[in-house]
């Protein structure tokens, strides 16, 4: 039999209000909610997350800002800083993958490391977490806690049960026992709708669901009913996959009327170009691919792309060719209704990277 693999989840804990306190620590004693413009009441946004102090008064991701604001008057209200949380994240995950054997970002505050081969077993992975953990806090002053377990869905249900900055370790024997007391709502993968159709079916916890017949569930829920009892037994193969972020940075504009005036639509080239390549300028990356997207009148979408046979970090490259795409393709008449700039192929910039410009000068 093949020794368990060891999956390390890692979580930042209230990932955007702590990044908004470590650049501000006056707000660490408040309650902090991270969303859209309260209006006093009025606004129309949602909450993305808040601290825990804030949580205390029932705030929660995903609810109304307004709600959020009756609940909470006293809070400290702050805007999303995406561009922020997206550094840190970055940087965060630089710390992480030099731990891991294999290593997958699953979202912009969690991670998996697949840490069989580097470490001997629980005890050792137990002991590495904490490390993680620390140096984290060290290099970024932000905590976050971390499930350790046999596969990731376990991991990832264990790195929330003791936050902030804590450590939950689900050995392969303790598996069903640490799922089996769970609300069925607990287990990843649920959602309420199916929560509320299993208690009907008087399913209850994870271990109600653990024992519960496969083929009925099937016939209740299809293909993802015998899904649901192998996740409530603890058994989950899926890999941890690396995978390159397939990145692409671009700007597109719908025009006030459809139009065929070859002005109109080329000056919105250039000014979607200049939009998009600062921002390429801003985040430092070259690109190699440049794509033109076009909707008619009618609705009818294309894009065509052409790729450079160098990496480019030049605002004339990405306007002369998507200018030369869209000649290609528009026969002059047909009305525009959205034109797009998109390129990709993106590489950060290094010092010993040359682009074009330094070889032709
Ligand atoms: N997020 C969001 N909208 C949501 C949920 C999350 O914008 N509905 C953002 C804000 C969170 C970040 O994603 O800070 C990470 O989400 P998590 O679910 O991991 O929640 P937190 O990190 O905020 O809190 P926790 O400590 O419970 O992990
Ligand atoms: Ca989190
Ligand atoms: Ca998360």
């Amino acid at each position: 039999m093949e020794p368990p693999r060891i999956i390390l989840h890692v979580d930042m804990d209230y990932f955007f209000a702590q990044v908004e306190e470590r650049e501000n620590p006056e707000l660490k004693n408040k309650p902090v909610i991270v969303g859209a413009d309260p209006q006093e009441g009025r606004g129309r946004g949602i909450v993305n997350t808040a601290n825990y102090i804030a949580r205390e008064y029932g705030i929660r991701s995903g609810i109304p800002i307004s709600r959020a604001y009756r609940l909470c008057k006293e809070g400290v209200f702050l805007q999303p800083n995406f561009a922020l949380y997206e550094k840190v994240s970055e940087r965060i995950m630089k710390i992480l993958r030099k731990f891991a054997v294999k290593f997958e970002v699953a979202g912009i505050d969690e991670a998996y490391l697949d840490v069989t081969g580097k470490v001997k077993d629980f005890e050792e992975a137990a002991r590495l977490a904490e490390k993680i953990k620390q140096e984290v806090y060290d290099k970024e002053k932000i905590t976050c806690s971390i499930g350790v377990a046999p596969n990731k869905l376990v991991a990832k249900m264990a790195s929330g049960r003791k936050k902030p900055f804590g450590l939950t370790v689900v050995k392969p024997e303790d598996v069903k026992k640490f799922l089996a007391p769970l609300d069925v709502d607990e287990l990843y993968g649920v959602g309420p709708k199916s929560a509320a159709v299993l208690r009907q079916m008087n399913i209850k916890t994870v271990g109600d669901l653990a024992k519960a017949d496969p083929k009925l569930l099937q016939k209740v829920f299809g293909v993802i009913g015998p899904r649901m009892v192998a996740a409530a037994n603890g058994i989950d193969d899926s890999p941890v996959v690396e995978y390159e972020e397939a990145k692409s940075i671009g700007r597109e504009v719908t025009f006030n009327e459809d139009t065929n005036n070859r002005e109109i639509i080329l000056n919105a080239i250039d000014a979607l170009s200049k939009d998009t390549h600062e921002q390429l300028t801003a985040e430092k990356l070259t690109f190699k691919t440049i794509t033109v997207k076009v909707r008619y009148e009618n609705f009818e979408t294309h894009t065509h792309a052409r790729t450079l046979p160098f990496e480019s970090d030049r605002l004339s490259d990405i306007k002369d060719v998507a200018k030369k795409l869209f000649a290609e393709v528009w026969n002059g008449e047909r009305k525009v209704r959205l034109i797009g700039v998109r390129v990709s192929g993106l590489e950060k910039k290094t010092k010993k990277q040359k682009t074009l410009a330094d070889i032709v000068v």
